[in-house]
């Protein structure tokens, strides 16, 4: 790339502060759950020097304190793939696909994020996107006039849509076009307390759900929440209250463990907000809300498959009765999970960075398979560190959007499903590329990560 262009992940760090700043502003919570998370991980890497040199090593902490994604809901697919060339200006790219229809929410999504080991570093910053699946209103002139008020906003400013195409012309921006872009960028995710349609219409998509409002009514997709990173989201849970916030009842995902996996969630309810309506009835709506997450490792095929078939199984429990039942009900089921990096990595649960280490003698055998990997650990010629999972989980997914637009149910119970499959294909279409595979990505860099170890160990293969 041109040196006098700025860097993907530069303006992406640039545009994730300038974001943080501006929600800060719009919802002072956030503020408030910042310098708790703050706080908690401080306490944390005080308590726990161990975590605290293997995150340094892993060059995990310096990214810490940046970290956050940030969720968005567009209308139309046209929306969709604009952001698309927004987030690639930011080296952010889809990654993943979610059906949460099956949960009864009436969107699919993918996430964009940097991909690489060192744009991960440098600021992971991703948004999780949602696209409304308009054909799953019923009513079909509700439909077409969802559809109709939609095509009549732009979400995105004629000065960033500029530099936008100037950016994929040129191959980058200068210093002051990257500025300028991530100025107009943050436009399109603003908080606008006027909605674009009068209050019956409102009531009349409200109705049909409460998140299709949420996406029509407004002039653009504002972010509903920002999330930062904790390491320990049970002291958050636990602290909440105590900083005026309230939390959801339960924590979504995989109980506590020694070696984290995947990723753990809890959210703050949704802040009923004033807004007026196009006739200019006052009203109330409720988009923005607050979440933390904890991530642990990522999984392989195998390890996810044993985590989606122990998550079912405490799903047939009775529903617990607060957050500490929830948890000790879930530990037990998760006991069938082995806890220990050793075993994650020898039964190829998860996915691990390989590093070699200098100065260490090796021998090794002619054929390089497992059982050298485990000689070479053994001998101290080469560490690994668990590969921090990046993506995330529909099921909590579907468990945060349900507390936000109402009833949050414990225990996972029946919630009201859309009679509707999985469209990757047609998700694809509307986002005018495929998403990347995430577990394939994951694999990619362990085996990068291991060939350059054992190139730096001087083995060939
Ligand atoms: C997105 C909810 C999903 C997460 O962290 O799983 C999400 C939304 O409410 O738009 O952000
Ligand atoms: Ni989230």
């Amino acid at each position: 790339m041109d040196a006098a262009y700025v860097s993907a992940d530069d303006i992406r760090d640039q545009f994730s502060k300038a974001m943080s700043a501006m929600y800060q502003q719009e919802v002072p919570q956030y503020g408030t759950l910042l310098s708790l998370v703050e706080s908690v991980n401080r306490d944390v890497l005080e308590q726990d020097a161990a975590l605290a040199d293997a995150l340094e090593e892993a060059g995990e902490l310096a990214r810490l304190n940046v970290e956050r994604h940030g969720a968005i809901r567009v209308g139309l697919p046209e929306e969709l793939s604009l952001l698309r060339r927004m987030f690639a200006v930011m080296g952010m790219q889809p990654v993943g696909y979610y059906d949460l229809a099956a949960a009864g929410v009436p969107v699919h999504s993918t996430a964009f994020r940097p991909v690489d080991d060192e744009a991960l570093k440098r600021n992971p910053f991703r948004v999780f996107t949602s696209l409304l699946r308009l054909e799953l209103i019923e009513n079909p002139q509700l439909r077409e006039q969802a559809r109709e008020i939609l095509t009549r906003r732009d979400i995105v400013t004629p000065e960033a849509q500029a530099l936008i195409a100037r950016c994929e012309e040129q191959g980058g921006l200068n210093a002051t076009d990257a500025d300028a872009f991530v100025q107009a960028a943050l436009n399109t995710f603003r908080w606008h307390h006027d909605a674009t349609v009068d209050r019956a219409t409102y009531d009349r998509l409200h109705h049909e759900h409460r998140l299709i409002a949420d996406v029509v009514s407004f002039r653009g997709p504002h972010i509903n929440h920002l999330t930062p990173r904790t390491l320990d989201i049970d002291a958050v849970q636990r602290r909440m209250p105590s900083v005026g916030i309230d939390p959801k009842a339960v924590i979504e995902g995989p109980p506590r463990r020694r070696c984290p996996i995947l990723l753990r969630q809890t959210s703050f309810k949704a802040l009923e907000e004033t807004i007026t309506f196009a006739d200019s009835v006052a009203g109330h709506h409720t988009a923005r809300f607050g979440e933390i997450e904890q991530r642990g490792i990522a999984l392989t095929q195998k390890g996810r498959a044993l985590y989606d078939r122990l998550l079912a199984q405490s799903q047939q429990l009775p529903p617990a009765k607060d957050n500490d039942a929830h948890q000790a009900q879930l530990a037990e089921v998760f006991e069938a999970f082995p806890d220990d990096a050793a075993t994650l990595r020898r039964e190829a649960l998860a996915f691990f960075h390989y590093r070699a280490v200098a100065g260490v003698r090796v021998s090794l055998p002619a054929q390089i398979d497992a059982d050298t990997i485990e000689a070479l650990i053994e001998q101290g010629a080469l560490t690994c560190q668990p590969m921090i999972y990046e993506d995330f989980l529909p099921v909590s997914a579907a468990g945060i959007f349900q507390s936000n637009l109402g009833g949050e149910q414990l225990g996972g119970e029946q919630r009201d499903e859309y009679e509707s499959h999985a469209n990757q294909a047609q998700f694809e279409r509307d986002l005018g590329v495929a998403v990347i595979d995430e577990i394939a990505l994951y694999a990619k860099r362990q085996q990068a990560s291991l060939d350059k170890a054992l190139a730096a160990l001087g083995v060939t293969h």
